[in-house]
């Protein structure tokens, strides 16, 4: 697991979500994480639905709806502290899914490691407005300090731009995720291709 993570936002979105996974998929992306905090559950089905046909060849995975998941046959879930927890994700999706943990701190990203998860998001790295709730920014250091004591895939997260993207690459992350700095662009290739270079 290395390179840029995609998140739609449709919200952000220029030329909706559709578009922009072929986009990530056109500029070799492995993972795509479909999120959405507003569409209901019919909506949400549709739409995933469309994009796993999409990604047949990438990993694909729902943010916090783990019925979703399974509904679409997705590759997995991420999870905040809000959803449900690992353990039942887990017993739902089997051995075989990934489930991907939010961490706000070393605390919990040794309990991550600990439970099972597959990756975890450190998050938010920088202050960030696309999340209200994000939480406080934690900064490169907590990538350098959970990149010594954990061994999962980190992906990072929040308030990360083309900018500060390099010094998150060299504290550790395996995978960066930038939602306003790609999504909000016209060419969305092409910013995720900037990101790819990074690394
Ligand atoms: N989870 C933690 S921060 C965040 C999510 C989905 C939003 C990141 O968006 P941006 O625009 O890259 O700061
Ligand atoms: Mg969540």
């Amino acid at each position: 697991m290395r390179g840029y993570y995609f998140i739609t936002d449709a919200g952000l979105s220029r030329s909706g979500n559709i578009s922009d996974v072929k986009a990530a998929l056109a500029a070799k992306v492995e993972i795509v994480q479909y999120r959405d905090k507003h569409k209901d559950t019919k909506e949400l089905f549709i739409e995933a639905l469309k994009l796993r046909a999409i990604c047949q060849r990438i990993k694909f995975l729902i943010n916090d709806r783990v019925d979703i998941a399974l509904a679409v046959e997705a590759d997995g879930v991420h999870l905040g502290r809000e959803d449900l927890s690992y353990r039942v994700a887990r017993r739902l999706l089997g051995k075989k899914r990934i489930i991907g943990l939010t961490v706000h701190n070393i605390k919990e990203a040794l309990a991550a490691e600990e439970e099972g998860a597959d990756y975890i998001g450190v998050s938010p790295v920088f202050a960030t407005l696309t999340k209200f709730d994000a939480g406080r920014p934690c900064g490169t250091g907590l990538i350098r300090m959970i990149k010594k004591r954990v061994s999962l895939p980190i992906v990072a997260i929040g308030g990360i731009d083309l900018l500060n993207g390099g010094e998150v690459v060299r504290a550790g992350a395996d995978c960066i995720c930038a939602v306003s700095a790609v999504v909000a662009k016209r060419d969305v290739k092409r910013e995720i291709e900037r990101f790819q270079e990074l690394f």
